[in-house]
């Protein structure tokens, strides 16, 4: 069985940096965070990029976007991913504008959904256009699908428009999302079960507690993992999360131990077909 991918998902848009000063919203902050997690077995880097100029705020400004993304790409090997999620109050229109800031790959969310009080919107003309995009500049999506119809809506894609650039199929199954699928072993075995063919790997993500259940069961079917801020606050019950490097090295043990040691960035790039846009 291959290593594990394991991805980090620090931020987020929707925790405010007041009420959980340890979040990485600043450039610095972000990239000390990647470089801390990439030794402790990241290999992809999911950001969401925010505005420490107006209050910590997400932010989809593209020459934030850009500096991030190449900040990234110096300071680390890490496969650096943008959010095309951004937050449940970016238009449509903006979140298509993240690939002009040439990230190695992009979140695609396959379906609109409830999303605690708010509804995160994903027409599928957004997500036709979105991926017909990333297939012109060459970025390699990550699906997200919170729910079983959003796989469902993956093979409609698939078949509509072929194989991403790069030809691998990768996709993340988001559980335990007030208004998606539950973060249970039986979701994730039954989103698993409905993958279409081509999906060529996969990861689980569990929000809050579940990610822990949810991480071990990924493990156990061969599944990757991504862990982070972004996902939940709380280490044990009682001990919030200090830093993003300690969820990763956390389930870096959990995969050693299952004998499927993370997967070193190069070997991520390798899993994903991502291009290769280091200059080094
Ligand atoms: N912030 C959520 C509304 C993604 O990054 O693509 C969407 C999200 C998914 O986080
Ligand atoms: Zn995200």
């Amino acid at each position: 069985m291959p290593g594990t991918l394991i991805t980090v998902a620090p931020t987020g848009a929707e925790t405010a940096k007041a009420d959980v000063p340890q979040l990485p919203t600043t450039l610095e902050e972000l990239v000390e965070t990647a470089q801390r997690c990439e030794a402790a077995g990241a290999g992809l880097v999911h950001v969401h990029v925010r505005d420490s100029d107006a209050g910590h705020v997400p932010t989809l400004d593209p020459v934030r976007l850009r500096d991030t993304v190449q900040a990234l790409r110096e300071a680390t090997d890490l496969v650096v991913q943008l959010s095309t999620g951004g937050s449940v109050h970016d238009p449509l229109e903006a979140r298509l504008t993240v690939l002009d800031a040439e990230p190695d790959s992009c979140s695609l969310t396959c379906g609109t959904l409830n999303f605690g009080d708010d509804v995160f919107l994903n027409p599928f003309p957004f997500m036709s256009d979105l991926y017909v995009q990333a297939q012109e500049r060459e970025v390699v999506p990550e699906f997200e699908l919170f729910d079983l119809g959003h796989v469902a809506a993956l093979r409609r894609l698939l078949d509509r428009h072929g194989l991403p650039y790069g030809g691998k199929v990768h996709v993340d199954l988001v559980t335990g999302v007030p208004g998606g699928m539950p973060g249970t072993v039986e979701a994730l075995v039954a989103a698993v079960q409905m993958l279409p063919p081509e999906v060529t790997s996969w990861s689980a993500t569990g929000i809050g507690r579940a990610h822990l259940p949810v991480a071990a069961a990924a493990l156990a079917m061969g599944g990757h993992l991504r862990v982070g801020m972004e996902d939940n606050l709380v280490y044990a019950r009682g001990r919030p999360v200090q830093h993003n490097a300690e969820l990763v090295e956390r389930v870096a043990g959990l995969a050693t131990t299952m004998q499927r040691p993370p997967l070193r960035p190069d070997e991520a790039r390798e899993l994903l077909g991502v291009k290769e846009r280091r200059s080094r």
